[in-house]
């Protein structure tokens, strides 16, 4: 034991099957479960394990499931093989969007099943006031549509979670720093009041997946929509640093807490936002990406912590074993512990903070375009005021 113990105060819960790591989606395929496995290995080398409630989630029901997906994509989920694979327009997995981007691999609907299960156990640990952080590193999942797959994702455990959270809290406010934008959780709740979603990432319509989330696309337009006003975004462009990126987050998220009220925070921690990420273009290193947790755990509401994108593992894998340790509030030494498993796998960067690839993206965020950007959110909170 490194010395780490449980919180003062508050219980940090941590669910994780490890069913599903050992899943595939195909070669070169980015998406690779095996980074939860290098995640929880970290967790564990240092401790941290010892400062929170671990829970091993059953996989969710088909029923569960068809609390927002349509019953006719469930039961597909669960009937299809891999060689259903095909490109014919006639058949269903045409329909259901899977493919190249989300392939039907084998055990997809177990893998389906235990990450939404995960999700929803963590919500009612917060719902049920047992854990008041509540952590789910294998969810994230923010593109899956109520009847389509989308962008790696098949089932929205956020949707899914976010209902149950709703069952208790009047509000609940949704924030997403994954590179890609919150689509599907966006869509979900558009026309609500009851849920804010905030999504920061890369935007460019036509370059860009999955090109929504522009800064004017904010809810329904009609005024008299409940959810007019509480879809917020913040697009960025290539490059955005750690400073830049804080700053930005704390300016942004600060309004919408203090304007929106909400009683329960979801957090979605897509790793994409790295520097050095696979298909990210951000240059935000792993303690400003952390900084975002940190602020947020700072408002004292019950909080979901979930994963999402992150396609460069051994870096997804450190920020989330370091935003672990945020959340437990445990100051952790900078190096690996040497009997971390794998740690061969981390060649010469055996440190929670390696030095990120930054060469690929020059920085295209003036600050006089976030200065416009935070503008734009401030003008839509403005109309919260009731
Ligand atoms: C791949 O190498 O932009 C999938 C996807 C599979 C292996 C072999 C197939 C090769 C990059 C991506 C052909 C792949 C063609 N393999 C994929 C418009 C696109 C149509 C599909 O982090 N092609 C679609 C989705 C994005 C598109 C990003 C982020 C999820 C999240 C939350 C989802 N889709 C163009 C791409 C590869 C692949 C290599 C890929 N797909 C990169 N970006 C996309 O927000 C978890
Ligand atoms: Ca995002
Ligand atoms: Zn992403």
């Amino acid at each position: 034991n490194n010395g780490i113990k449980k919180p003062k105060g508050y219980t940090v819960s941590y669910h994780a099957n490890p069913e599903m790591e050992q899943m595939h989606f195909g070669q070169k395929h980015p998406m690779k479960p095996w980074r939860l496995t290098l995640t929880n290995k970290i967790v564990m080398a240092y401790g941290m394990h010892e400062a929170m409630d671990i829970y091993i989630p059953r996989a969710a029901s088909s029923q569960e499931l068809k609390d927002f997906h349509r019953g006719d994509y469930i039961d597909f989920l669960q009937r299809v093989t891999p060689s259903d694979n095909t490109w014919d327009p006639d058949s269903q997995t045409y329909a259901y969007n899977t493919g190249d981007d989300c392939p039907i691999f084998d055990g997809l609907y177990n893998y389906c099943s235990l990450y939404a299960g995960a999700s929803l156990d963590a919500a009612r640990k917060l719902t049920n006031h047992q854990s008041n952080i509540a952590i789910n590193w294998s969810g994230g999942l923010h593109h899956a549509k109520k009847n389509e797959a989308s962008g790696f994702c098949y089932i929205n455990d956020i949707v899914l979670a976010i209902l149950q959270l709703l069952l208790h809290h009047p509000r609940v406010l949704y924030i997403d720093i994954d590179v890609h934008h919150g689509d599907g959780v966006e869509q979900a709740f558009w026309s609500t009041d009851r849920v804010m979603t905030l999504s920061f990432h890369k935007y460019n319509r036509a370059e860009f997946f999955p090109g929504t989330g522009a800064l004017d696309d904010t809810g329904p337009i009609n005024n008299a929509s409940a959810g007019a006003h509480h879809s917020l975004n913040v697009p960025l462009h290539d490059g955005i640093e750690d400073a830049q990126y804080i700053k930005l987050f704390e300016d942004v998220v600060k309004p919408c807490v203090r304007q929106y009220k909400p009683t329960a925070i979801v957090l979605q921690c897509g790793a994409d936002s790295l520097g050095g990420d696979r298909l990210g273009c951000f240059n935000v290193n792993i303690k400003a990406h952390g900084a975002c947790v940190a602020f947020v755990k700072k408002f004292n509401l019950p909080l979901l912590v979930l994963g999402g994108g992150g396609y460069t593992p051994r870096n997804v894998a450190k920020a989330w074993a370091y935003e672990t340790s945020l959340c437990i509030g445990a100051e952790v030494h900078p190096n690996l512990p040497a009997h971390t498993p794998f740690l061969e796998h981390f060649g010469n960067e055996k440190t929670l903070f390696p030095k990120l690839d930054f060469t690929r993206y020059e920085n295209k965020n003036s600050r006089v375009y976030l200065e416009s950007v935070v503008m734009g959110i401030m003008e839509q909170l403005r109309y919260l005021q009731g």
